[in-house]
């Protein structure tokens, strides 16, 4: 780097910039920008890389690179992406950049079939590329393959998701009903588990794991759904400029006439659970007006102001209609949906105000509105019931009377509202949970040899505030990127040393102190809030308190600075704390983490929907304890931990990729490398006759001989040959070589084997 070759230095804003080191010092660096010659600046030793001698020029797979780092890394992306080519390898992980428009015949049935049984590296990078090699895997170790898709919220895993689903059925499935109702679950799935957040208009708001199940002929027979994480808080309240799940906005918008007046629907404006926190958008740009003249039917308009111009409810709903009859549910499974919804809506408009007596109890407000009736109606419950089970709760005396007397206390207003917004939510989460359930019956399947995953969770989050549900999301984020330290760079290391290749270790950066920060037994946050869930009278600065006590000098952990905080809202400056994770720090505000972290509903709310006259609800319940069981334990202090369930959920041990980690491991490494027989297979027909019958570790040596390499590009293991970073190309021109070349090649191989 020292003999004026351009170099990437660090950058405020462009992440590096090309210049050339004009003076050395201690620990810094002197650089002169190739752009403002004579503006030198001082960047440290450590963050200064070498650039490749063409920075214009693109490579498929970044560990062709001459110089691997993570500015040459970052460059390649760039002028690949400025070129429409948002697909990049480093060995066999795939890059994808969000390209935000739909690049021309990049997912076409064409393109499906150029990848069809065609090994890794032999086409351009693509997603496609990753699901045949999965297949491939498959079919020849006879062994399931998973696909772990990670990236910050946004990013495209949910669209790559369903590319790989797409390619899947379409390249490996039998032509029937199945592989096309694999692909049309998903619009179902979105409409009730993800929202517009200022992030992503359409972000997964739980994670999932679909399971593509294959016969003994390597043929698609079925599929499997597993989710878990549903964001409940979101059900009742959304952060500014957030939505609430499609599904409210698209009946509202695409209801029938019938439907609406059926399910008394109106505008979204109208329901409390939507009309908090989405900012109200008015055809105010042009591009706004654009969109809003261009959608065609009068019908959109229905849902009112709280319209978002950027999404389309009223087509979404149609859309979502088509699919689910594609999926095989009919009218009846479908109003069914939709009544339930329906009134879940109708609940949250539910008001309460105190009742004015001594009792300390409330009463419903505005008693003459009919939302009570309406939500009775569509919940299959009495209007009384509905209104003693939400103004009181039943609590089983031991003082005084006799032993075990079930008594109705009366709830405050702001109890009332709990009550009501934790039956809202088990109500949506169950109903969640069935149309999973009901997914899954879409593309059943007797027995399967072998099945593809693929892991779509919801990405790293973080937002200008960040509460309990992005603290969530991110620990799950954390542990997959744990997954990734392990299985990556674990695995790679200790395949150097079976091969034998004694590389130095590479250390990576392990975040198993976040993750037991979060997790640990007691002293982990989640532990705490638990603790703190079941004190009599939990607080949120308590819960806060403790948490920073109790890691004073962790490293992962700090109190958030004043201006964090405070500023924005009237808290407590430390109210609050902010984790360093793997993908960066996050500030997360504290209030509200003890209400959030519960999630049981009160017994005679539960009772109440498990009894509803509605079959269908009261299916949703089934699982739940049967009523009896329930009366029993209605006295008991409730508490139903969320961040825990979370905990236990998490099977899969996966992190988002540190790549830094991953190019320092392949820098330092080999990262491409291939089995001598493969080699051997390709190669062999530049062989001269009377050499056949080498063996495949013998034709490599001969041939790397041949070629002249270097021996410092590569190791030989004991069944691969590795190569350094780079230099797996030196074998590439092989393929091109002319019918002269051929000749020479075999002379060179005459010559070698001699
Ligand atoms: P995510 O799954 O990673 O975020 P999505 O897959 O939902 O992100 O992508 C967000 C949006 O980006 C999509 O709705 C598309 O509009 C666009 N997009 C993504 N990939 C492509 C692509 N390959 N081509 C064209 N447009 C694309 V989250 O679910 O928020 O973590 O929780
Ligand atoms: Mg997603």
């Amino acid at each position: 780097m020292e003999d004026g070759k351009p170099v990437w230095a660090p950058h405020p804003t462009d992440g590096f910039q090309l210049g050339t080191i004009v003076d050395i010092g201690a620990d810094s660096l002197t650089i002169e920008p190739l752009k403002q010659k004579g503006k030198t600046f001082l960047a440290p030793v450590n963050q200064v890389f070498p650039a490749e001698d063409d920075v214009n020029k693109h490579v498929e797979d970044n560990c062709s690179l001459m110089y691997l780092n993570e500015a040459t890394l970052l460059n390649n992306i760039r002028v690949r992406y400025s070129k429409d080519k948002i697909y990049t390898f480093v060995a066999n992980i795939l890059i994808a950049v969000n390209p935000y428009y739909d690049i021309p015949k990049l997912y076409s049935s064409e393109t499906i079939k150029q990848y069809r049984g065609r090994s890794l590296g032999t086409l351009p990078p693509h997603v496609y590329a990753i699901a045949d090699k999965a297949y491939r895997d498959m079919k020849v170790l006879k062994m399931s393959q998973s696909i772990v898709v990670s990236g910050e919220s946004g990013a495209g895993k949910t669209e790559n998701t369903k590319f790989v689903l797409r390619y899947l059925t379409t390249s490996y499935g039998t032509g029937q009903d199945i592989d096309e109702r694999i692909v049309e679950a998903n619009p179902l799935l979105e409409a009730f588990g993800n929202a517009k957040t200022v992030r992503n208009n359409n972000s997964s708001r739980f994670g999932k794991f679909v399971e593509i199940h294959f016969n003994e002929k390597n043929a698609v027979v079925g599929g499997f759904v597993s989710h878990y994480l549903l964001e409940k808080s979101r059900i009742c309240r959304q952060s500014p400029e957030e939505r609430n799940y499609h599904i409210f906005y698209r009946l509202c918008a695409g209801a029938s006439e019938d439907i609406r007046q059926k399910f008394h629907l109106g505008s979204p404006d109208t329901f409390r659970y939507l009309n908090r926190g989405c900012t109200r958008f008015f055809a105010s740009k042009d591009t706004d007006k654009q969109i809003l003249q261009n959608r065609k039917s009068p019908e959109h308009m229905k849902s009112g102001p709280l319209k978002d111009p950027l999404l389309d409810d009223h087509g979404d709903f149609n859309r979502m209609c088509v699919a689910m009859k594609k999926i095989g549910l009919d009218d009846t499974e479908k109003l069914d949906l939709f009544r339930v919804v329906a009134g879940v809506l109708h609940l949250g408009n539910v008001d309460f105000e105190e009742a004015g007596s001594t009792s300390g109890g409330c009463t419903i407000k505005n008693q003459s509105s009919q939302t009570l009736e309406h939500c009775a109606e569509l919940l299959g419950l009495e209007e009384e019931d509905l209104r003693v089970s939400l103004t009181t709760r039943v609590m089983l005396t031991t003082a005084g009377g006799a032993k075990g007397t079930v008594i109705k206390v009366p709830l405050k207003v702001e109890q009332a509202n709990n009550a009501r917004d934790a039956l809202a939510k088990a109500v949506y989460s169950r109903l969640f949970d069935h149309v999973v359930t009901r997914v899954n019956q879409c593309f059943p399947f007797d027995s399967s040899a072998n099945f593809i995953g693929v892991l779509d969770i919801a990405g790293f989050e973080y937002f200008e505030h960040n509460s309990f549900e992005q603290f969530c999301i991110n620990y799950c984020n954390e542990k997959l990127q744990q997954f990734f330290n392990e299985r990556i760079l674990k695995e790679e290391q200790e395949l150097y040393q079976r091969e034998g290749l004694g590389v130095n270790e590479v250390h990576y950066v392990d975040n198993q102190d976040c993750i037991d920060l979060v997790e640990g037994k007691l002293v982990g946050i989640l532990d705490i809030l638990d603790e703190e869930n079941r004190l009599p009278q939990p607080s949120d600065q308590h819960f806060t308190d403790t948490v920073h006590s109790k890691h004073k000098d962790h490293f992962r952990l700090t109190v958030p600075r004043k201006s964090k905080l405070a500023v924005h809202r009237n808290v407590r400056d430390d109210e609050g704390f902010i984790v360093r994770h793997f993908a960066g720090a996050v500030c997360y505000e504290t209030t509200k983490f003890v209400e959030k972290n519960n999630d049981a509903l009160h017994m005679s709310l539960e009772c109440l929907v498990s009894e509803s006259k509605d079959r269908f609800i009261r299916d949703l319940f089934e699982n739940s304890n049967n009523s009896k069981d329930m009366k029993q334990k209605a006295g008991k202090l409730s508490f139903i931990s969320v961040g825990n369930k979370f905990k236990r959920i998490l099977w899969i041990r996966v992190k988002s990729p540190g790549m830094v980690s991953v190019l320092d491991l392949m820098q330092g490494g080999f990262p491409s490398r291939a089995p001598f027989h493969e080699l051997y297979n390709m190669y062999e027909k530049y062989m001269p006759p009377k050499l056949t019958r080498l063996d495949p570790r013998l034709f490599c040596k001969a041939l790397f001989k041949a070629l002249g390499l270097n021996e410092n590009d590569y190791k030989f293991g004991l069944t691969k040959v590795f190569f350094r970073p780079g230099k797996v190309r030196l074998l590439q021109h092989l393929k091109t070589i002319d019918s002269e070349g051929n000749q020479q090649m075999r002379f060179f191989f005459l010559r070698a084997c001699i």
